[in-house]
């Protein structure tokens, strides 16, 4: 069922961000033009560190539900360097995204149970997903890691007893074939077993 709620919750950023980017989209404080699901832009402000935050309400209840975080730039327009969601709302941020100086996605964390410990984060090159580490039980220690190669899922590790120690590895191939698995069974975090 986690898993169902990470998959909820990402289509739920997918889909606030849809909204962020198209121009006009927020409108001014106070403002309501739509019935439910109109973006509001409740302030912009300079934060401490130069860059320009703008909290936005998604649900109407004059409650910022996502910040983002901007540096201006000479010539050109401002660049988003930050995006952080409150995805259900509790005033809590539960997903931050950072881009680089091209725009694209760098890095990518998600609090998936809504509890303030990350469980998620994805790191990016070249706006590609290149490794993801998980907690997948939600312990607060991550414990499957997957590498990309192009796009595609190539390798998955994972500390299945939770002790720090790498003792399970997955090899697929482009198709997302398993070309062969290793485990390390004495827990000296080498592999032991190889099954091709
Ligand atoms: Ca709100
Ligand atoms: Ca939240
Ligand atoms: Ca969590
Ligand atoms: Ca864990």
């Amino acid at each position: 069922m986690q898993t169902t709620r990470l998959s909820i919750a990402y289509s739920l950023v997918a889909v606030s961000f849809v909204a962020f980017s198209l121009p006009g989209c927020a409108s001014g404080s106070g403002s309501k033009r739509g019935k439910t699901t109109q973006a509001s832009l409740l302030t912009e402000k300079l934060t401490d560190n130069g860059l320009i935050e703008q909290r936005v309400d998604l649900n109407n209840d004059e409650r910022a539900d996502v910040f983002n975080y901007f540096r201006d730039r000479r010539d050109t327009t401002r660049l988003l360097i930050r995006k952080e969601v409150d995805l259900n709302w509790d005033g809590r941020i539960d997903v931050r995204t950072w881009f680089n100086e091209a725009g694209e996605i760098e890095k990518e964390e998600m609090d998936g149970d809504f509890d303030s410990r990350v469980d998620w984060i994805d790191h990016y090159k070249g706006g590609r997903r290149v490794m993801s580490e998980i907690d997948t039980d939600y312990n607060g220690a991550m414990d499957l890691f997957k590498y990309y190669e192009n796009g595609k899922l190539r390798r998955k590790e994972r500390d299945s007893k939770g002790d720090g120690r790498i003792d399970f590895w997955e090899y697929l191939d482009a198709e997302g074939n398993v070309l062969r698995t290793g485990r390390d069974i004495d827990g000296d975090g080498v592999m032991d077993i190889r099954d091709e």
